[in-house]
């Protein structure tokens, strides 16, 4: 029998709350949380609400599900969070701030509804450095911009430095049932920035006050540190879930290779829907193994 783990919420004012509000989520601890959540095990959050619901759609039909209608049960206009069978499907926006913001309501979330051993799955696009576009990495790392393994954030005036720290076992699981030849597949470090242009070394940017032999020794200093993509919330992902020993993974397809370029080239625009499903496809396969199913 496999320990049925519920989340803890170490925060003591919690105690003290008669209703808990998850603002964002336009959700109570006066609703049935229990009843709407008890029973999910996977939460795979990516950054856009139509992708994640076409997601939903694919993981609806991939698991066997009636094709009722997909209700978004967020009833806030900020994020997106679909329910399908023991998968709850989420759109948590650009960067570290939106979803954080979303963790802290989904940690809450699991632990009033009850649900135990849920492991968050993040989804998303992301640039290569060194590796072909349409490349699937998986995060061994989270790095910030100063390539160091640690989500910074000021708490009260003071900068807090956590660990990024993902399941390495998860990982290697989620690599496990990548089986497709034609995608390349692998475990890498991935660089998080806080923006998407200067931020991530782009020459395209409104501003720009480096050069491209700047740009091109920081991606490869990247390189040479084990990073193969760079995306926009792996840190706070990593962290956070670390500290709320939930179980967590990132799995991220790349969409250029910014060691030869800012932009994707036409070929890659034309099968930018496809290269977009790659992540859905593997994490779909790793639920249905997870769940028994073929
Ligand atoms: C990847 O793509 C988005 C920026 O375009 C961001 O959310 C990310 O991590
Ligand atoms: N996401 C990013 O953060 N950067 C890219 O270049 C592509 C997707």
């Amino acid at each position: 029998m496999v320990n049925q783990r519920r989340l803890a919420l170490p925060n003591p004012h919690l105690t003290e709350v008669t209703e808990d509000f998850l603002y964002h989520l336009g959700l109570t601890t006066h609703d049935n949380l229990a009843d709407m959540f008890r029973d999910i095990k996977f939460i795979v959050m990516g950054g856009s609400s139509t992708t994640m619901l076409e997601f939903a759609k694919y993981a609806r039909g991939e698991l066997y599900l009636p094709s009722d209608r997909l209700e978004n049960l967020c009833r806030s206009e900020r994020y997106g969070l679909w329910k399908v069978g023991p998968l709850l499907v989420v759109a948590h926006g650009v960067g570290a701030p939106s979803i954080t913001i979303l963790l802290h309501e989904l940690f809450k979330l699991v632990h009033y509804s009850n649900a135990t051993n849920v492991m968050f799955i993040r989804v998303g696009t992301s640039a290569g450095i060194g590796v072909e576009p349409g490349t699937i990495v998986i995060s061994e790392n989270a790095l910030n911009a100063s390539l160091r393994k640690e989500h910074r954030q000021v708490v009260l005036g003071q900068e807090i430095s956590r660990p990024t720290i993902l399941d390495q076992v998860l990982a290697q699981a989620l690599l496990m049932c990548q089986n497709d030849p034609n995608i390349p597949s692998m475990l890498g470090s991935t660089l998080c920035a806080e923006d998407f242009y200067e931020g991530q070394g782009r020459l395209d940017g409104a501003f720009c006050d480096y050069t491209e032999e700047d740009k091109i020794e920081y991606l490869r200093r990247a390189y040479t540190m084990g990073c193969r993509n760079i995306e926009m919330e792996s840190c706070a992902f990593s962290s956070l879930c670390h500290r709320a020993g939930v179980r967590g993974a990132v799995v991220c397809v790349t969409l250029i290779d910014r060691l030869q370029s800012d932009l994707m080239s036409p070929a890659d625009v034309e099968r930018y829907d496809e290269l977009v499903r790659r992540p859905h496809q593997l994490v779909i396969k790793f639920i249905k193994r997870q769940l028994g199913l073929k």
